[in-house]
């Protein structure tokens, strides 16, 4: 009998989540039937994004965030992605020690994960647990990203509101920020509010929006909030505008439109990815992949014609490769 990590979620086993979200970060492949009977039980969840440089206060924010969420009666799933830390585990534990309190709530569920550098990429491991988190019932998830990358720019997309976290002295000035940056984010916060250019950076970034907003108008202008995390300030302002950013996406059907996006390129990447494990798989077993490397390197063949004649073999054998789908 195959272990129903799907059922045990669905029940509310918080182990059962862990365990589940395990074999997705090593894709292993058991995890994928349990994912089909969680998938009716997704899209109920808010989906915060929480990015900003290293030291920015990120953790401390989230912490604060969640313990507010948590008064409001809602429930609320962490992921940490830390991948300034691949394999120390230092910045995770640090983030563990942070958010001690909240980690023997029953109504928080905290997740460190640290990239491993394979081929699925920590964008799709992290939406993969966002699903997990949802199905198995919290409110509002929390996704806390080092905003460097390409990868965390594709990990933020995920998210329904992002908040970018700026500070003061780190930095952080505007003149710096690359454009991708202030694109993704919704909400921008000025924390560690208590130093002295805390006010300068807030006029600064408060000038920028103004700008962007004149050269190419948005429908949403970016508020920007101050926030002290260390001393819980500034939080409940943070909250309030992530509720009017998200009445702001329901009311225009912005909500609907990026969700639908973001189903499509799923769609269209697991597609991607099953053909090609499966043709993978068949080149090989068959043992022909080093046979087809030489013959490209040593200019016999050309890797155009060879991908023609791969795909056309594959597909006249397709029905054998059936159970690798
Ligand atoms: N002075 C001050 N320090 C803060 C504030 N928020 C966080 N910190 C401190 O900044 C450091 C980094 O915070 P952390 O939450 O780990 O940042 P992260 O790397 O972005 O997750 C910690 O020592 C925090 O105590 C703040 O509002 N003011
Ligand atoms: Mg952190």
């Amino acid at each position: 009998m195959a272990i129903d990590y799907a059922k045990e979620i669905l029940e509310g086993s918080a182990r059962a989540a862990a365990r589940l979200i395990s074999w997705l970060e090593d894709e292993d492949p058991r995890a994928y039937p349990c994912m089909e009977k969680l998938h009716p039980h997704t899209g109920n969840a808010y989906i915060i994004g929480i990015t900003g440089s290293p030291g920015a206060g990120k953790s401390t924010l989230t912490d604060k965030l969640t313990h507010l969420i948590r008064k409001k009666g809602l429930s609320v799933g962490i992921i940490a992605v830390d991948p300034s830390s691949p394999f120390t585990g230092g910045a995770m534990l640090g983030d563990r020690v942070r958010m001690s309190r909240l980690s023997v709530d029953p109504g928080v569920f905290i997740r460190s994960m640290a990239t491993r550098g394979f081929l699925g990429g920590m964008a799709k491991a992290t939406g993969e647990v966002v699903k997990v988190l949802d199905a198995f019932g919290k409110d509002v998830i929390i996704i806390e990203t080092v905003g460097v990358g390409q990868d965390e720019v594709d990990i933020i997309q995920i998210a329904d509101t992002t908040c970018l976290i700026l500070v003061p002295g780190l930095g952080d000035t505007i003149q710096s920020m690359k454009a991708g940056v202030m694109e993704i984010a919704d909400i921008f916060v000025i924390n560690k509010a208590d130093r002295p250019a805390a006010d300068q950076l807030f006029a600064e970034v408060s000038l920028r929006v103004e700008q962007d907003n004149h050269i190419k108008p948005r429908s949403w202008t970016c508020p920007v909030v101050k926030t002290i995390a260390v001393e819980d300030r500034g939080v409940d302002e943070l909250w309030d505008a992530i509720g009017q950013h998200r009445n702001h996406l329901k009311a225009t059907g912005e909500f609907l439109r990026k969700r639908r996006e973001r189903t499509r390129q799923e769609t269209l990447r697991m597609i991607h990815d099953g053909l090609f494990r499966a043709v993978y798989q068949e080149l090989q077993t068959s043992g022909r992949l080093n046979a087809i490397v030489d013959d490209i390197l040593e200019r016999r063949r050309d890797p155009y014609s060879t991908r023609r004649d791969i795909l056309q073999h594959w597909l006249s054998t397709a029905k054998h490769s059936k159970e690798a789908l």
